[in-house]
């Protein structure tokens, strides 16, 4: 199965070389898709560093990006992560296993227990929504916004998402669950991130619970 990585990217100047080079040394193999929506000179780096950049500019959100990300990847599995070196890229071939052996997407927790690297309000948050989404759904998950997931890429072509807005994480993961599809979550190790945050508290909050709510549409 050929594999491709897609990263967002908005400014991770400071990071992308690192995350590229972790992500070489496991599946070297891989397509490296960046869809890169920066005023610094990430998408330089990367390009020069031998990935695909799709610029999009100027940046249009998370949701635009992310979606791009995944619908663009040539591989027959993409793997998502972000490109600020707080997730394991040594749980790729994992993924990909999981994805082989007949799941259509496998998600990561980062909250199986609290990491050091998220703040206690976000841990209690995370654990919280996972819990609606456990109630609403049905659904046996602890993380609806991991960043890193695998999914297959003939599942993607089948669903549709709104990527408009914040939180798409919790449309990805929890549409197709609804409409079927086969789930694996897997407990990840989560560091301290390099460079700034783009997270904005009180909307992403508002977003995921919309998200999670209008989810039950999704059959
Ligand atoms: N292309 C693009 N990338 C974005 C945009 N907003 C965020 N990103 C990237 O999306 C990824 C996730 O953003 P983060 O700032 O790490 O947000 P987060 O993971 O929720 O928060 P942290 O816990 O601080 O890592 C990073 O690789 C960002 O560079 C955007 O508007 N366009
Ligand atoms: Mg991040």
């Amino acid at each position: 199965m050929k594999v491709t990585v897609s990263m967002i990217t908005m400014n991770e100047e400071g990071a992308v070389a690192k995350v590229i080079g972790d992500i070489r040394r496991v599946v070297p193999e891989a397509e490296i898709l960046l869809v890169d929506s920066s005023r610094d000179r990430t998408p330089d780096i990367a390009a020069s560093l031998g990935c695909r950049v799709i610029r999009q500019f100027p940046p249009q959100g998370y949701g635009p990006a992310m979606n791009r990300a995944v619908r663009e990847a040539s591989g027959d599995v993409v793997v998502t992560l972000d490109c600020d070196d707080t997730y394991p890229v040594e749980a790729i071939p994992q993924l990909v296993d999981l994805i082989r052996e007949g799941n259509d997407l496998v998600n990561t927790t980062r909250v199986h227990r609290r990491p050091k690297a998220m703040p206690f309000a976000n841990f209690l948050a995370n654990r919280a929504f996972a819990l609606a989404a456990r109630i609403l759904h049905g659904i046996r998950t602890t993380d609806l916004h991991s960043g890193m997931r695998a999914y297959r890429k003939s599942m993607i072509d089948q669903v549709e998402w709104s990527e408009h807005g914040p939180a798409l994480p919790v449309d990805m993961l929890l549409i197709p669950y609804r409409r079927g599809f086969r789930i694996a979550e897997v407990p990840i190790d989560y560091r301290e991130r390099i460079g700034v945050t783009t997270l904005h508290r009180f909307s992403s909050t508002l977003w995921t619970l919309k998200r999670i709510w209008w989810a039950r549409r999704a059959r």
